[in-house]
């Protein structure tokens, strides 16, 4: 006889099992460069290619790997491919969160029923190496998300991908997975991504942010994080917020010309090393006020770390009930003030380094201002 505990599982089944995230393609003016960026400055390193001498006409890529973390830079080749008009449109900027599941056929099935917007139905690809079944769903702005089943390939990427010998790389910084993706949507509009996340993939709102917890002098934003079920995948969508200047996601929203991906966490176990080589190889933080570590102390109690090491590295440390973080962010990295990178390594603290919004979004507001842009 099966019981009520039997068969709970099955009545509260993930409809859309994700096994991570699989890659993260950015649309960019020039992949070859942007290659040599990503490997010089944040040690990835460039895994795979595919382009004119692999059998693509208009377009080129390469994979870039580091840890679990593989990203992918595409540029067009004769400006009549859909990622000139992206980069027209938006600059470099994130294309594809593509997720890792063991059924793309599925995963497209149960999303677009759900009311999803298909932008690729389940697709096979194949070569020598086996063969991968793709499909794509529209999520905001421009962006998609695909589901990748790749059970049944052993090679270096994609089929249509050949392996890439990088004559560039000089060592990674110890970047291991991605922690989470933010969007940026319009004014009015995280609501109904919430719910898109909620309904059609089956998301939980883990936390929310509103404007109280979150407004500087000048300018503010509301933010709330969804996860998949088993926490791997979490996204937190960001929107603008009445304040008394321009909010750092209106001029976001204005030189990206609508929704986006606004940044990527990338995790590390040892951030004291990974922001050291990153500084070395020329990366550009935000900094806050030496007066951020006066009172760290008495704010985040006893670290493991040297808070010394931890100050000259300009590191952000934060507390919740279940440990604590430490996070530091990039400049953006592109001319336009839009794509940015986080690295944050977590001891035990789940959460996004609230304690941290108020320095953080004022050493984003100096940006800004530097910029002409509050
Ligand atoms: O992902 C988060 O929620 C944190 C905080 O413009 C954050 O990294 C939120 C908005 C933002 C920068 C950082
Ligand atoms: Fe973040």
């Amino acid at each position: 006889m099966e019981t009520l505990v039997d068969i709970q599982p099955q009545i509260n089944q993930d409809f859309l099992p994700l096994k991570g995230t699989d890659f993260v393609e950015l649309y960019v003016g020039n992949a070859k460069q942007a290659a040599f960026y990503y490997e010089l400055a944040f040690g990835f390193k460039t895994v795979a290619y595919a382009g004119p001498e692999t059998g693509l006409k208009n377009r080129v890529s390469y994979v870039l790997q580091q840890g679990k973390i593989r990203l992918v830079l595409s540029s067009d080749l004769k400006g009549d491919t859909e990622i000139s008009e992206h980069v027209h449109k938006h600059g470099d900027g994130v294309k594809v969160l593509a997720l890792w599941v063991d059924d793309a056929t599925k995963a497209f099935e149960e999303t677009v029923k759900r009311g999803a917007e298909p932008a690729m139905s389940p697709t096979v690809f194949e070569d020598q190496n086996g063969k991968v079944v793709m499909s794509s769903i529209k999520t905001y702005g421009d962006t998609l998300h695909t589901f990748v089943q790749r059970d049944a390939y052993n090679g270096p990427f994609l089929p249509g991908f050949e392996a890439y010998e990088s004559k560039v790389f000089r060592g990674d910084v110890g970047l291991q997975h991605i922690d989470h993706c933010v969007g940026n949507v319009e004014l009015g509009e995280m609501n109904q991504w919430v719910k898109f996340y909620e309904d059609v993939l089956g998301f939980k709102l883990l936390i929310t942010f509103d404007d109280q917890d979150i407004s500087t002098e000048y300018s503010a934003l509301m933010s709330k994080v969804v996860s998949n079920g088993n926490g791997y995948v979490k996204f937190p969508i960001n929107e603008p917020a009445e304040g008394k200047k321009k909010s750092q996601i209106e001029e976001y929203l204005e030189f990206y010309n609508g929704a986006g991906v606004q940044h990527m966490a990338v995790a590390t176990n040892d951030i004291l090393a990974t922001v050291s080589k990153l500084r070395a190889n020329g990366v550009e933080f935000l900094e806050v006020p030496d007066t951020y570590y006066e009172d760290l102390t008495e704010r985040v109690g006893l670290i493991q770390e040297d808070i010394q090491a931890i100050k000259d590295l300009n590191i952000l440390v934060d507390r919740d009930e279940e440990g604590y973080l430490l996070q530091i962010f990039t400049k953006p990295v592109s001319d336009r003030p839009t794509l940015f990178f986080e690295i944050i390594q977590r001891k035990g603290a789940t959460s996004f380094g609230k304690g941290n919004f108020k320095a953080l979004f004022e050493a984003i507001e100096r940006e800004q201002a530097r910029r002409g842009n509050l």
